[in-house]
Parts: structure tokens; C-alpha cells; sequence
């Protein structure tokens, strides 16, 4: 049975074992399977923190959180009555059925539009469509930002919020050499840096948001190596927080810290504009090599 429906949560399954896991609640994936190298068992590919709430009570620290229509704390006026990193993780999608289904692979569609609480803290008329593949080896995930309006754009930010499980005192994400980021970890800092690492680690505290990426990265480390590459996501968020921001999160487990790191594809650096009656589209795919 390629979906099961559990109500609160859809459990995808490929018929060669991989598997995925996503809640209704913020249409958070908070599992990803594959079948190892040489290890028949699937492995585990995405970090969920052991201390993650996932009784819809607030965002899911781990998985594959959706980000929208806002990134970190709030910029824009649409935007002044929201949390960080917006709304579209916090709320209850509705599943929309399955996309999907064949040898291939299986995909399901979730719908997220406005409720009376969405409305009174974002006056905006949009509808998401979320549509989560699962392939052997491989998982997609593609966001559809449609504005029902008949007469007014609206500008938004989008990104995935990719916990990506590997050990993060040896692991690299590249290409990123020659890219302006912001780094986050340093307030002093007014300005951008340019990236002179060939390999970026994150050894230590990392909150970098790199600008007009290439779309494509890799996390690698000793025995495994995970690829991403976006579509029509310009930028890409690399953050780890170790013990010194990591030891502050309540839903952060003991060391957690030490086995992910967040690469994140998105557009964050500016605003998407979408005009009266048009659909946006980002997306992503994962793949274990
Ligand atoms: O994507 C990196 C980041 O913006 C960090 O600054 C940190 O805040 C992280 O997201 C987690 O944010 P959250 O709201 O999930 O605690």
C-alpha cells in the first residue's frame, strides 16, 4: 500500500523500501528512508530531534519544515503580524490525495488556505499546493503559492527547512566558494562575506545565508553523501547551532547538534512577487548517491 493515511500523519512507502513520513501539521516531513549502501535496513536520511513536539502545538524541530511566506523574523508590512519563519509550518494542511502512484514512485498533494486564524494575522488570498514525492532513492518536495485574488499581487518568501542527518564534525556542503553570504552568527557584521571555502563545515555555530546559489549542493561526509538541487530557489541557508545556540532550544535533544546540518534551499534574500490569478512553483530534490 503506497499511503497510508493515519490522519494526523501520511506514511508513504516504495515498494523497493524507502519510505517517508509527513504530518498534516505543517506538512512537515519528518521521515525519509532509503535503503542503505551495503546495509539491507533503510537508513534514516532526515535529523528529528527526540524532543521534538509533534502534537501540533508549535513547529517541528526537525524534518523537513515548509517556511512561508516569510524566512526568519518578519521584514515586510504584509508580514507584521507573523512569527519567524511564517505560518505554513504551524498550521494544519488538508490532504488533497495521491498524485501519484506507479513504479516510479508514489507523490500526495497538500492543500493549505486561509482559516478566520490565518486570515486575521495574513489578509492575504493565496492557496499553497505541497506535493511530496517519494522515489527509491530519492525525495521531491514542490510548493505551489497560487494568488486567488483578481486584482492584487503579494510578495512572500519561501524555503525548505531540510534537516539533513550526518555527523557534523566531519561533514561539507559544497559548491559554495565565491558566494556572498550573510552570517548570521556575527550582529557586529553589517555587510556580506564571501565565501573562500571550497568545503563549508560547521564545525562550529553556522548561520549563513548564501545569496544567488547555484541550486545545487552536496553534503558529504566519510561513508555517505546527499544531494540537493532546487528549482527557481536562488538562495540556500546553511545552519547548524552546536551546544552554544543548540543547548538553548527546549526541543533540541542532548547533542543533537552533533547529527545534522540544515541546508536549506529557499528564496530569502528579497521577496517572489505573484501577480493576481498566477501560481508560483519552488522545489527540490533529494538524492542519495
Ligand atoms: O534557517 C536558520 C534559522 O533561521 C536560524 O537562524 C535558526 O533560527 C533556525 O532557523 C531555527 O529557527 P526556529 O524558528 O525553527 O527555531
Amino acid at each position: 500500500m503506497p499511503v497510508q493515511d493515519l490522519n494526523d500523519k501520511l506514511i508513504l512507502k516504495h515498494p523497493k523500501g524507502a519510505s517517508a513520513e509527513v504530518l498534516l501539521y505543517g506538512a512537515t516531513v519528518t521521515s525519509w528512508k532509503t535503503g542503505g549502501n551495503s546495509n539491507p535496513e533503510p537508513l534514516e536520511r532526515l535529523f528529528l530531534s527526540s524532543k521534538a513536539v509533534l502534537d501540533g502545538s508549535k513547529a517541528v524541530r526537525g524534518g523537513i519544515p515548509v517556511v512561508f511566506p516569510c524566512f526568519g523574523a518578519p521584514t515586510h508590512p504584509d508580514h507584521k503580524n507573523l512569527s519567524q519563519h511564517g505560518f505554513a509550518r504551524s498550521e494544519l494542511w488538508k490532504w488533497d490525495g495521491v498524485v501519484m502512484d506507479n513504479e516510479a514512485g508514489v507523490s500526495v498533494r497538500l492543500v493549505l488556505e486561509p482559516s478566520q486564524k490565518i486570515s486575521a494575522i495574513y489578509p492575504k488570498p493565496f492557496r499553497l499546493s505541497y506535493v511530496v514525492t517519494l522515489a527509491e532513492h530519492q525525495l521531491s518536495t514542490d510548493l505551489h503559492v497560487t494568488n486567488t485574488s483578481f486584482s492584487e499581487q503579494f510578495e512572500f518568501q519561501a524555503l525548505f527547512h531540510n534537516y539533513i542527518r550526518a555527523p557534523s564534525d566531519s561533514l561539507f556542503v559544497t559548491p559554495l566558494q565565491g558566494l556572498q553570504y550573510k552570517d548570521k552568527t556575527d550582529d557586529s557584521l553589517q555587510g556580506l562575506k564571501t565565501e573562500g571555502r571550497s568545503g563549508v563545515d560547521v564545525k562550529k555555530f553556522t548561520d549563513s545565508v548564501y545569496t544567488n546559489a547555484s541550486q545545487s549542493y552536496t553534503v558529504t561526509w566519510p561513508g555517505g553523501e546527499i544531494s540537493i538541487r532546487s528549482q527557481n530557489l536562488k538562495d540556500v541557508v546553511i545552519w547548524n547551532p552546536q551546544a552554544e545556540a543548540g543547548g538553548k532550544m527546549g526541543d533540541m535533544e542532548e547533542g543533537g547538534w552533533e547529527r545534522f546540518v540544515c541546508v536549506e534551499p529557499g528564496y530569502v534574500d528579497g521577496f517572489e512577487n505573484v501577480a493576481a490569478g498566477s501560481t508560483w512553483s519552488g522545489g527540490q530534490v533529494l538524492t542519495i548517491n
